[in-house]
């Protein structure tokens, strides 16, 4: 071992600082850290100003994630957690990006910094352009750059040689024109976030119940018997959520957790908004933890199926709700017939459990009929992750426990408007009621031919079948797997253009010609034609609302987003009968055009001027399953999957950190999981340390392993946590190298960050 290496090892050097995990979620210190955030980004005055705006019925929707609000009942100065004041000081920020930042740092300098330093710098306040060969931005007027980009779209072979990427903080306006701008222009190649995030969801729900959403709302939670959370971490990346737990469990209802870790979120609660609740023990929230390994999830429903089909049949009527399942589905006598195919002891020790703690928790289904099912990444982004979901529909069918009261799917989403942008229709595979009323309404041919989806994209760039790419938002290069391939991917570009509020390392990554686009923040007043304009926004239960930002904005040079995409539109659209200059001026006009052609925004300029919105229609809501394929609610046949390891091999999850918005590094804690200082960290099993003979903070170097492919990642700390056997967690996006691109999940295509597999060897 160099020297070098072995100073890195000690804690005093690294800095990092490992400590118990709290006992309890949110409570005072949340509030202390969020308003630290807020007064060292924003400062007092405008800090106050700010916080008592987010989420309430005048004010702006928070960007930290979709989890919905208090339908009318919002608290005065609180409806918001750590998490999204973080979000919003991010945004809000005193630090500046600025034309004279670029002229005294290099690309190549700036890209020498860690993501935490690049996302401190600050809100970027104008067009900047990188020409061919050029080292640094140079500041650009905003006629130039849109004439540069539709001379670039314009130049192209064919417009399927341009990539429109979307991330999910864009309002419903601006996302509608930028795809019909993109359709106009040619082209489905609409990849967004969510085909790294809920596509496999929308996928299993469409097929089973008939609607890609959710079907609870946020009273149902008052109502449940039974919330099982799984693969998913509300305690840092849906906060609000844990309130609605705990009123679960003041109304009488059981929770079940599902999950490698034992997230403190999970665990106990001490309400933010219950000052004298902030001392003292706080609320249990999980009544049956089940630490389950790493895609053991199929195996694991799989075992309660079977233990819920066992009670049927020694009980009959008890356990099943026949009626729901005669009127309502389709593919029971198969799935039972399939499930004669398990047993239950071939079953359970692929989920790591004891059979005994399976069974508690298959108690509580088979007794109960209101049953919510939440989940988020620990089940979407696996290979089987389609399977994953159609299993946890399978359970919620078998009970009736949908489209009634208390019971149903919970997907829970990301980003804050990533479900509306799916409305808006921003997919690479439209369908065709869709493009008819595009073309009905603003009389142009709509592409049929499906687009290219994230991995898909980042391949055709790779293989210069596209070499213009164009970010409304996110942060690609960091966001996506197999960051080296990707890098190359977007060099290989002629033009790479980011519309963004924030500097990130997408703005550093990029083509031969890169545009950097500055547009306003969901907290800034945005003017249009002299009149201050509103956006909507959809939640993660199907309610649009009204968006409306309070702060002057950060620099007089922003655009808002729709005024971008009809800057661009108007430079590149030679033959558009659409006025696009009218829409940019007045919202209302873009929400005409949206009630005429996506169904359920009927009326739309009125209601969204109806405090707290309106709910979208949502068959399974509904309790109708028409749409799918069958008519009724599918049950469907999953595999339960088993991943070959050698021996000396490991899953690895890449996750989260407390102090993140997905690629934003807020700071290098991870309070909660007791990690504090460093984000280049593995957490491992004990045992698993042992046989290896790693010790605490050994320094280390991750190889990960698929087909014949190698990805080798350097200088990770190991950090001995109580995880599966076999199971390891690393930060995303630092951990991104390892993730190639072709292992993604089969039928959605979202990259499988959360079963990577790798070897560790220690320096
Ligand atoms: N503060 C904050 N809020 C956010 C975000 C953020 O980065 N920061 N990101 C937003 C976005 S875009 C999204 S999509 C959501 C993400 O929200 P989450 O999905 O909660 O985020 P992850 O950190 O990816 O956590 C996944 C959880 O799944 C567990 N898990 C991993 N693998 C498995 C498995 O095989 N089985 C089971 N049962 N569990 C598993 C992990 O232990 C972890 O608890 O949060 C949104 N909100
Ligand atoms: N390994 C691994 N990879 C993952 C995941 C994982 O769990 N593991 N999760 C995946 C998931 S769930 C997601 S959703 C993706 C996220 O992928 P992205 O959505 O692409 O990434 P973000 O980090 O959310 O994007 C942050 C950037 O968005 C810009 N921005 C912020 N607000 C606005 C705005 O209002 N307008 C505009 N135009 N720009 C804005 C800022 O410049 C900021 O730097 O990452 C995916 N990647
Ligand atoms: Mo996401």
């Amino acid at each position: 071992m160099t020297k070098k290496a072995k100073e890195l090892t000690s804690e005093k050097l690294t800095g990092i600082h490992l400590h118990e995990n709290p006992k309890s979620a949110v409570g005072v210190k949340a509030i202390s850290s969020a308003l630290s955030h807020v007064k060292k980004e924003v400062g007092v005055g405008k800090g106050i100003q700010l916080l008592s705006k987010i989420n309430q019925l005048d004010g702006f929707d928070c960007p930290g994630c979709a989890w919905p609000d208090p339908d009318q009942k919002r608290a005065f100065l609180a409806e918001y957690c750590e998490n999204g004041a973080k979000a919003i000081a991010e945004e809000a920020t005193k630090n500046k990006v600025s034309p004279m930042f670029f002229m005294t740092h290099s690309v190549q300098e700036l890209s020498e910094m860690s993501d935490y330093e690049i996302g401190k710098s600050g809100r970027i306040t104008h067009p900047m352009y990188l020409a061919e060969g050029g080292t640094h931005y140079q500041e650009i007027s905003w006629d130039d750059a849109f004439n540069k980009i539709g001379n670039e779209l314009n130049l192209l072979k064919s417009p399927n040689e341009a990539i429109f990427y979307t991330s999910g903080r864009t309002s419903n306006e601006a996302a509608f024109l930028y795809q019909l701008f993109v359709r106009q222009f040619g082209t489905n190649n609409l990849p967004d976030c969510s085909n790294m995030c809920h596509e496999s969801s929308g996928i299993a729900l469409t097929e089973t119940l008939g609607i890609g959403k959710g079907s609870v709302t946020l009273d149902d939670f008052n109502h449940a018997d039974v919330v099982i959370v799984i693969g998913q971490n509300p305690g840092t990346n849906h906060p609000r959520m844990l309130t609605a737990l705990s009123d679960t469990k003041k109304n009488g209802g059981k929770i079940i957790t599902i999950n490698p870790l034992q997230e403190v979120g999970l665990v106990n609660y001490k309400d933010p908004q219950n000052p004298l609740k902030w001392i003292g023990k706080g609320q249990d929230l999980t009544d049956i933890y089940l630490q389950v390994k790493i895609n053991g999830d199929v195996a694991l429903l799989k075992t309660i199926l079977k233990l819920m089909h066992e009670e049927e049949i020694k009980n009959p009527g008890t356990v099943f709700n026949h009626q729901f399942i005669e009127d309502k589905t389709a593919g029971i006598d198969s799935l039972l017939e399939d499930l004669e195919r398990y047993s239950i002891e071939e079953l359970y020790p692929k989920t790591g459990l004891e059979l005994d703690e399976i069974k508690k928790a298959a108690e509580l289904i088979i007794k109960n009929e209101k049953i919510i099912i939440c989940w988020a990444m620990g089940l979407t982004q696996h290979k089987n992750a389609v399977d994953n979901i159609r299993e946890l529909v399978n359970v919620l069918l078998l009970k009736g426990s949908i489209g009634k009261k208390g019971a149903g799917t919970c997907p829970v989403r990301g980003h804050s408007n990533v479900q509306g942008d799916r409305t808006m229709g921003i997919w690479e595979k439209p369908n065709n009621d869709f493009l008819d009323n595009l073309e009905k309404e603003f009389h142009f041919k709509a592409p049929r031919k499906h687009g290219f989806d994230v991995v898909n994209a980042i391949q055709a760039m790779h293989d210069k079948k596209a070499s213009v790419f164009i970010g409304m938002g996110g942060n690609f290069i960091s966001a996506t797997p197999d960051t080296t391939f990707t890098a190359k991917a977007l060099e290989n570009c002629n033009l790479t253009v980011q519309i963004s509020t924030k500097l990130n390392r997408s703005h550093l990554v990029t083509g031969k010609t890169a545009i950097i686009l500055p547009c306003l923040g969901r907290t800034e007043i945005d003017y249009q034609a002299d009149k201050e304009q509103f956006v909507s926004v959809e939640n993660s239960m199907g309610i649009v609302h009204q968006s409306k930002g309070t702060l002057k904005p950060c620099s007089d040079k922003l655009y808002s987003e729709p005024a971008i995409v009809v800057g661009i539109a108007n430079a590149t659209l030679k033959k558009t009968t659409t006025n696009w200059t009218s829409l940019a001026s007045n919202y209302d006009l873009i929400r005409d055009k949206i009630e005429a052609t996506i169904p359920g925004f009927s009326n739309f300029n009125k209601r969204i001027r109806n405090k707290g919105g309106f709910y979208l229609p949502n068959n399974a809501r509904e309790n109708n399953f028409t749409p799918t394929k069958t008519g009724k609610a599918n049950f469907s046949l999953n595999k339960a999957s088993e991943i070959k390891l050698h021996k000396n091999q490991f899953l690895m999850m890449t996750i989260r950190t407390h102090d993140q918005y997905n690629t934003t590094i807020y700071g290098l804690n991870d309070r909660y999981r007791g990690i504090l200082n460093e984000r280049r960290v593995i957490l491992m099993n004990k045992e698993d340390m042992k046989r290896l003979g790693f010790k605490k903070l050994d320094l280390v170097d991750i190889t990960s392993h698929f087909k014949s492919e190698e990805r080798k990642a350097k200088g990770f700390l190991v950090v001995p946590y109580n995880i599966p056997a076999q199971c390891t967690a690393t930060y995303f996006p630092e951990a991104n190298v390892l993730i190639p691109l072709k292992s993604s999940a089969d039928k959605s295509n979202t990259p499988t960050s959360k079963t990577v597999v790798i070897s560790i060897e220690k320096r």
